[in-house]
């Protein structure tokens, strides 16, 4: 298959090269290149207004935001959390020295399940670390209820919910923080890149400090920071991407309709409708594959849609649950999470981008309606 022939899972939207080119210069005439530039606090404050949150703290990708939440929370002990993610989120837990405790998600969402919440709490758990998994709302006044009756910190990975609101507003106001990535591979991209959402400036103001080593002014460490900080350059890429972010999401909303269109008749693929009363933004297309009914297994059309050149992703397979690190949890053990086992065993998520065309979306169509 020649290699312009291959349609891939993602492709990053890229800014204007003259006006990249053009915001460039002024870094190199500034020669300010990180630590808090004018683009940095520029990029800050448009995305806040963008995404509706009263504030905003720029990382260097996406992972140090979650580990930086859990230190700025003194989050210790136990951290419930959903097998079904990125293994970046449970890393974070583990990185701060707590114990990750898995609980079975929502098969309808793919998210952390609130009625499974409350029997994995012990004397030990601090915090709940949910994901509003391929971008889908968690139930977030469930969790906050029981977050509030038990004192437990709550601190959102929203690495793949840029922009999502219910009924007009931001998903990620939810919790005491969340979290965003903009790497190359999500819906707005600063190529690596992230942020922390907070509700008030003195908590902005700590992390900022936590983002940079800890250091208050010239002379004054205030806690164990880290270097988490975003540089000028991504900081203008992010600029300019954020200017065309909804003319992306567009584009995906597009290829969303075509592919359940294409997809409704198919025995044995099911796939997830928009919500009515979310604003999604189509970071991923997942779909799943009953073996049974649909007559080969999810892994047999994830092969074959290969050899055709469509390159689908088995996100979020294996479960974080089964990496040798998290294995040996009691709460890894597979008859505790059922449903997310299902669901890795059954996915795979379609191409999803701004540039699919309608001769792409044909040709993954015509893999799967065998
Ligand atoms: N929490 C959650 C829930 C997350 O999903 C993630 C990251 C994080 C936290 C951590 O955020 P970061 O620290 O990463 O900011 C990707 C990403 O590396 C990762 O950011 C992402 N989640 C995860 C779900 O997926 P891979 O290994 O699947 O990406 P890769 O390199 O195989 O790329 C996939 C496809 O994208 C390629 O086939 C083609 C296209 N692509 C990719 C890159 C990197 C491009 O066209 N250009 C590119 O530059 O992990």
């Amino acid at each position: 298959m020649p290699k312009d022939n291959i349609i891939t899972v993602t492709s990053p939207f890229l800014p204007d090269l003259k006006e990249f080119t053009s915001m460039l210069r002024t870094i190199w005439g500034s020669k300010w290149i990180t630590n808090n530039g004018d683009f940095h606090k520029e990029f800050e404050s448009a995305l806040a207004d963008y995404l509706k949150v009263p504030y905003v703290s720029l990382f260097t990708n996406g992972t140090l935001p979650l580990l930086i939440a859990l230190q700025a929370l003194q989050v210790k002990g136990e951290v419930i959390t959903t097998p079904y993610s990125f293994v970046a989120t449970t890393h974070s837990i583990w990185w701060n020295g707590c114990q990750p405790v898995f609980v079975d998600i929502d098969p309808a969402t793919g998210n952390i399940d609130p009625d499974r919440i409350e029997e994995a709490i012990t004397p030990r758990t601090s915090a709940i670390m949910p994901v509003h998994v391929y971008g889908m709302p968690c139930n977030i006044a469930e969790i906050q209820a029981i977050a509030d009756k038990h004192g437990l910190k709550v601190i959102y990975d929203a690495a793949h919910a840029f922009g999502v609101e219910i009924n007009g507003k931001s998903i990620l106001n939810a919790g005491d923080m969340s979290t965003l990535s903009f790497h190359a591979t999500k819906v707005f991209n600063t190529i690596e890149g992230g942020a922390m959402v907070m509700r008030d400036q003195e908590t902005k103001r700590k992390i900022d400090y936590l983002k940079n080593f800890g250091f208050e002014n010239e002379t004054t460490v205030v806690g164990p920071g880290i270097n988490g900080k975003m540089d000028e350059v991504r900081a203008a890429f992010g600029l300019l991407n954020l200017k065309h972010v909804e003319e992306a999401i567009e584009a995906r909303r597009k290829a969303a309709i075509r592919y359940r269109e294409g997809l409704k008749g198919i025995k044995g693929i099911s796939f997830w409708d928009d919500l009515p009363e979310v604003k999604h933004n189509y970071s991923y297309f997942p779909i799943f594959v009953d073996e049974q009914e649909y007559g080969m297994t999810r892994d047999e059309l994830y092969f074959k849609m290969r050899d055709y050149g469509v390159l689908g992703r088995r996100y979020f397979y294996p479960l974080i649950s089964d990496f040798s690190t998290y294995r040996s949890l009691p709460s890894a053990d597979p008859g505790n999470l059922p449903n997310a086992h299902r669901l890795a065993d059954s996915v795979i998520c379609l191409p999803m981008h701004h540039v699919l065309d309608d001769e792409d979306i044909t040709r993954v169509l015509e893999c799967i309606q065998h």
